[in-house]
């Protein structure tokens, strides 16, 4: 019996799966006596380290918890679970952490995109069970903007090398806690979890040369979702954000089906967009909520969802915060979420009053859930214009003209799927939203969408070199070249794709093929 620590403002979904998936059977803490009469326990960590304290204090488990570490019993932090194990963290000033470890936490300071967001290798400084049957050379999932820095080289587990080296792992006697996410690291991360749950295995010490390890590209495969006119949610894909052919909704296949063929290829990540989420309330769009949880059962990637995550009011005039209807999202087992054109409202009401209101969805869900969770999908389409000074917005000269022969375009926002332009670029919308809280850009565009003409390169640069988050290229991808084109010639740290993969031209795994040795990708 393993005792779930959830504190309720994360995706523990996925841990819960993993841990069946190993046999064992999972019993949530409902109350401070189910820590003290836990025999191994999982603190699953996501978010943000205040909402986290808070809820703790709140539930009055930090003394049970503390009297349970201070025991030396068997424990497992992923995450924020780690990183509550320290004094304090900056992401909370004056905010206290549990204190078991000596240390602080801080927020990385790099010149590189920060949340670290992706797949990232370990170097291992102490033997431990967890590393039984590992090489050292695997690569394990990370989603932080903050890292561990204990007072006592002591309990380093292992470190990650991310502009700088940092403590990815620590242990205490019978406390191990990872800053990466084992759930969400395929099978050498459900090893860890199986190696921790057997507490008769000897501690292993891999050999494998220390090195400067490295973040991988992510290949993430995309899975747009709506119900066709039978009423089936199935996988579809726009041609420029036209889902019909002769009349109806194209179908490519199952959600559920798809999702765990891309991770059995390897995708470093699965997205879904309930592309009609704009109309449909999605609490009520049960089967996306259902999507998620089946599909969370046997893909131990991130899973992102977006479609729909925004203010609502029911037909009975019941309102649902966009919190609200994330945190449903979340439950079934999303580990991050995408606001698409409630975003773009936001920006156009901060840009109006030059005040933020701190209720934004992108405000409130991050501050819950931390700027990881938060992703933001971005719709813009090429205005060609014939000089710079037509508009106000910020143009590139373009090698590519326009229908007659316009040398200069800028990039409109759109919203509802594409069906409504408004008056902001997409430069603009990223700066912005990363300003409110944004952890990541998924950036789509509508020219090349479906077209298999390759990524909108020059999009890609003005949009990455607008902000510090990391930056999930979409579009138009139609070969392996083109994501080699992505990463060579944009510092995209992914790249997304669905048609290709969909209509089977393209599997996943060759993608990465093509890739490895050119580009950093994981294999
Ligand atoms: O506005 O918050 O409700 O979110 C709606 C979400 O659904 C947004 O993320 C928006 O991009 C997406 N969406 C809405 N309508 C469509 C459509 O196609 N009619 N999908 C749509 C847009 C973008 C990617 C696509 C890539 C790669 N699709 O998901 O898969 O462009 O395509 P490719 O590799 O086939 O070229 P909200």
């Amino acid at each position: 019996m393993i005792t779930l620590l959830d504190y309720g403002a994360g995706n523990v979904r996925s841990v819960v799966n993993a841990i069946e998936r190993l046999g064992e059977t999972v019993k949530p803490v409902s109350g401070a006596e189910d820590i003290r009469s836990a025999e191994k326990l999982v603190f699953p960590g996501v978010g943000n380290f205040h909402s986290m304290m808070r809820i703790l204090n709140e539930k009055q488990y930090v003394q049970p918890l503390t009297d349970y570490l201070a025991e030396n019993r068997p424990f497992l932090g992923i995450c924020l679970g780690l990183q509550a194990l320290f004094d304090s963290s900056q992401e909370a000033p004056g905010i206290r952490g549990l204190g078991v470890i000596p240390g602080v936490v801080k927020r990385f300071d790099v010149d590189l995109s920060v949340p670290h967001i992706g797949w990232n290798g370990i170097n291992i400084k102490q033997p431990s069970r967890i590393f039984h049957d590992l090489t050292g050379d695997e690569r394990f999932y990370f989603v932080h903007s903050y890292h561990v820095v204990p007072e006592n080289n002591e309990v380093v587990l292992t470190t990650t090398d991310y502009g700088y080296e940092f403590v990815s792992a620590v242990r205490k006697g019978n406390i191990i806690a990872t800053q990466f996410h084992p759930e969400k690291s395929g099978q050498t991360g459900l090893s860890i979890l199986k190696n921790f749950l057997d507490r008769n295995l000897k501690a292993s010490l891999p050999k494998v040369v220390t090195r400067k390890t490295t973040l991988s590209k992510r290949i993430i495969a995309c899975l747009d979702v709506r119900s066709n006119d039978q009423g089936d949610l199935v996988v579809t894909k726009g041609d420029q954000y036209d889902v019909r052919e002769k009349g109806d909704v194209r179908n490519l296949g199952k959600p559920v089906e798809l999702a765990r063929r891309y991770y059995e290829e390897g995708a470093d990540e699965i997205t879904f967009l309930n592309i009609t989420g704009f109309r449909d309330f999605p609490l009520e769009d049960m089967p996306m909520l259902e999507v998620l949880q089946e599909t969370s059962k046997n893909v131990f990637v991130p899973l992102t969802i977006g479609g729909g995550i925004r203010d609502y009011t029911d037909a009975d005039g019941r309102n649902y915060s966009a919190l609200e209807v994330a945190s449903e999202y979340f439950r079934s087992g999303a580990d991050k979420v995408s606001i698409g054109s409630d975003a773009v409202l936001v920006v156009e009401e901060y840009l109006k009053t030059g005040r933020k209101t701190g209720k934004s969805a992108i405000e409130e869900i991050a501050r819950v859930y931390g700027n990881q969770a938060v992703v933001i999908s971005i719709d813009p389409r090429r205005v060609y214009v014939n000089s710079p000074e037509e508009v106000a917005h910020p143009v590139i000269e373009t090698r590519f003209p326009g229908p007659g022969g316009e040398q200069y375009c800028w990039y409109q926002c759109t919203i509802k799927g594409g069906r409504e332009g408004r008056d902001l670029d997409a430069s603009t919308l990223a700066r912005v939203c990363e300003e409110l809280g944004a952890g990541e850009i998924l950036l789509n565009c509508i020219d090349r969408d479906g077209t298999n003409a390759g990524f909108d390169i020059e999009l890609i640069n003005l949009v990455r070199n607008a902000v510090t988050i990391p930056v999930i290229a979409s579009s138009g991808a139609g070969c392996v070249e083109h994501f080699y084109e992505v990463f060579s010639q944009t510092k995209a740290e992914s790249a997304l794709a669905a048609g290709i993969f969909h209509r089977r031209e393209v599997p996943v795994g060759d993608v990465k093929k093509y890739l490895n040795g050119k580009v950093d990708v994981r294999m």
